[in-house]
């Protein structure tokens, strides 16, 4: 080998040898999200595990305390048909989770979505009497609630009762199969029968958008502050409330951190159970809000920001929040795919936010967890 050859030789080994020991040094130096939050409140992802690569199941393990299966909980997957259950995605999703140390939080119980037709239906092609509607309601949340009782922390019991664009006047229930089917208590009475079923879970209410109007007491919020003194009043079993947190960059932070301060004055926990700021394009909990294109590339500058000056509400209230849950892993790994709503790119490159993240945690001292901020059934009662 002549001398040139060799030089060169030595060059492409050496930049090779560099480029490898720089990606295993940012690896090496990327900080832990849930270790940055440990003692504050847990962080979660929403996944359901499926066909997930090694890279993404390493990635959860890294970065989250807590798991919330995406679908595979739901009603429809787990009972398509009357007395016909199917538990192989969620059960294959909690054996990877004790088997990795990875807590799990159960969704859900009551939805109006996601949802067989058959829970609905009587004999005869009639709508199901109350009592039908009832028993099978009772049934489904033993079987579910059971099945995973110990392994799950707690439950979204009822998601999205809350109907959209209310004056806040009244509870504004969504007019759903259940509220046609039983009534307003049908609420009260999920609480009572998960609790049976799972004496030790929290049990949550769970909705989106119930922030909005909290600084001048209208809207969803207010909806939501009407149901929930009642469900107290009516003896459902319920630890708190979450937040679900479909945001966006120009969502009202104001309202975030009164809706907060609202439900703990009601002695209830409180959790953001399904949080992504899109960085383009609207967002909420509704199915039919869109948004997309292009992104320019200050947009994850304020998607940062955004997710900063969150936390840094979160952090003020650690003493009442007891978990921050995103809804996804990964910009791929997310129903706001085309809006790039998460932390993570889908090559699972940390994003400017993330960064913000653990930057936000580590110039906070948080509150000291309040324990005796009610838990629990010991919530008192309201008018
Ligand atoms: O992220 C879920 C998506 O994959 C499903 O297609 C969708 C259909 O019901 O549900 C999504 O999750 C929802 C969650 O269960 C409740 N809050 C709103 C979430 C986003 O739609």
């Amino acid at each position: 080998m002549n001398k040139r050859i060799l030089i060169s030789c030595l060059i492409v080994c050496a930049a090779a040898a560099a480029t490898v020991y720089g990606e295993d040094k940012a690896e090496a130096d990327l900080k832990s999200l849930k270790e940055a939050y440990a003692g504050k409140f847990l962080i979660g992802a929403a996944g359901d595990l499926r066909g997930y690569s090694s890279d993404e199941l390493a990635n959860i393990k890294m970065h989250y305390d807590i798991v919330t299966p995406e679908n595979s909980m739901k009603p429809q997957p787990t009972q398509p048909t009357e007395n016909n259950f199917n538990f192989s995605t969620p059960d294959a999703m909690v054996d990877w989770c004790m088997k990795n140390d990875v807590k799990v939080w159960g969704h859900t119980l009551l939805w109006h979505a996601q949802t067989g037709r058959w829970f609905f239906e009587g004999p005869d092609g009639q709508p199901a009497s109350r009592e039908l509607a009832l028993e099978r309601l009772k049934k489904h949340i033993f079987t579910v609630a059971q099945r995973y009782k110990g392994r799950v922390v707690g439950w979204d019991v009822v998601n999205e009762a809350i109907d959209d664009r209310g004056t806040g006047r009244t509870e504004n229930l969504r007019r759903s199969s259940w509220y046609t089917a039983v009534g307003p208590d049908v609420l009260t009475q999920a609480f009572k029968w998960a609790r049976e079923a799972d004496p030790d879970a929290e049990l949550y209410y769970n909705d989106y958008n119930i922030e909005q109007g909290a600084v001048a007491n209208t809207g969803k919020h207010a909806s939501s502050m009407m149901l929930l003194k009642r469900l107290i009043e009516e003896g459902a079993p319920i630890t708190g409330v979450g937040i679900q947190g479909h945001w966006h960059l120009d969502t009202n932070l104001a309202d975030v951190e009164k809706a907060i301060t609202n439900y703990a004055s009601l002695g209830l926990r409180v959790a953001i159970t399904e949080l992504d700021v899109t960085a383009t394009g609207d967002n909420s909990g509704e199915f039919n809000v869109r948004g997309g294109g292009t992104i320019p590339e200050e947009n994850y500058q304020k998607q940062a920001e955004v997710y900063r000056k969150l936390f840094e509400i979160f952090l003020r209230h650690a003493d009442v929040i007891d978990r921050v849950t995103f809804w996804g892993i990964s910009d791929t790994r997310s129903w706001r795919g085309r809006q790039n709503a998460l932390l993570f790119t889908g090559r699972l490159e940390p994003k400017p936010a993330f960064h913000a993240l653990i930057e936000a945690a580590s110039k906070n001292e948080a509150a000291p967890k309040n324990e005796s901020a009610a838990k629990n059934e010991a919530a008192p009662k309201t008018d």
